[in-house]
């Protein structure tokens, strides 16, 4: 492992808290979430990605572990949110209400 390797592992951790920290995606199309579930671990980041041609979205949740709202999200426009607790909870739309997602953080 070279320096410029270790550092950028240092980097990696230090900046994540998690050593091995990834990036998952969740495609919000159709005004459905690409899965209904995901479970990742701390330091993780989940990047919401809305893939609608002409849908706005508005996620939020409402754990008081992870309370966020993104507010309006445009067509094309992704968000990413790093979890950094365990917990689990659901991420849903203000605008469609059938719309759920629940993350468990290990
Ligand atoms: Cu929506």
């Amino acid at each position: 492992m070279n320096a410029l390797c270790r550092l950028t592992l240092l980097a990696s951790f230090l900046f994540s808290g998690n050593l091995y920290a990834a990036t998952y995606d969740i495609i919000m199309k159709n005004r459905e979430f690409s899965q209904t579930e995901i479970m990742i671990n701390r330091g993780d980041s989940i990047r919401f990605l809305n893939a609608e041609e002409n849908t706005e979205h508005n996620l939020f949740s409402l754990s008081k572990v992870y309370p966020f709202e993104i507010s309006q999200q445009l067509p094309g426009i992704d968000v990413t949110i790093p979890f950094r607790k365990g917990g689990s909870f659901e991420v849903e739309c203000a605008i469609h209400p059938t719309m759920h997602l629940r993350v468990m953080v290990k």
